[in-house]
């Protein structure tokens, strides 16, 4: 098993989408092992996006992404990480296709409304940043059965 870390952004709590984000997630068959709404600190942002440092859209993004709540999620399941990027879709909203959360719910990169690791690599150091192991939560369910052959 996988697993990635998710989040809707600042933009995706206030546009109401977090229980069509969540539905998404739940019913494509991915389980969501932790689970919070906050407001980023600016330090975790910084570290969460530490790879664009240098772009120069950091400072605006930083400042977007702890302008307002945000949720965090865990998600778990076989090939977690590549499945929640498709179900995402591509960063820039123009590309993203329709049937995507970003395809259906968003215009520009800037406001794109979800985040998902692009790798295992990434997503434990994400999860590490936004999460203690004890608010993770480690249950089976009832489905996966029928989930997986
Ligand atoms: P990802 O979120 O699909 O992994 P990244 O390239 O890692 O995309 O970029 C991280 C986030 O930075 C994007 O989701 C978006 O919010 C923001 N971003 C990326 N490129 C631009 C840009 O050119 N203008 C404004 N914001 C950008
Ligand atoms: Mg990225």
């Amino acid at each position: 098993m996988e697993r990635t870390y998710v989040m809707v952004k600042p933009d995706g709590v206030q546009r109401g989408l977090v229980g069509e984000v969540i539905s998404r997630i739940e019913k494509r068959g991915l389980k969501i092992s932790a689970l919070r709404m906050n407001v980023m600190s600016e330090d975790a942002a910084k570290e969460h996006y530490k790879e664009h440092v240098e772009r120069p859209f950091f400072a605006s993004l930083i400042e977007y992404v702890v302008s307002g709540p945000s949720v965090s999620m865990v998600v778990e399941g076989k090939d977690a990480v590549p499945i929640m990027r498709t179900i995402n879709g591509a960063t820039n909203p123009v590309e993203a296709l329709p049937g995507t959360i970003r395809g259906d719910f968003a215009i520009e990169t800037g406001r794109n409304v979800v985040h998902a690791s692009d790798s295992v690599e990434s997503a434990e150091r994400e999860i590490g940043i936004h999460f203690n192991g004890s608010e993770v939560c480690g249950y089976s369910r009832i489905d996966e059965t029928w989930l997986y052959e």
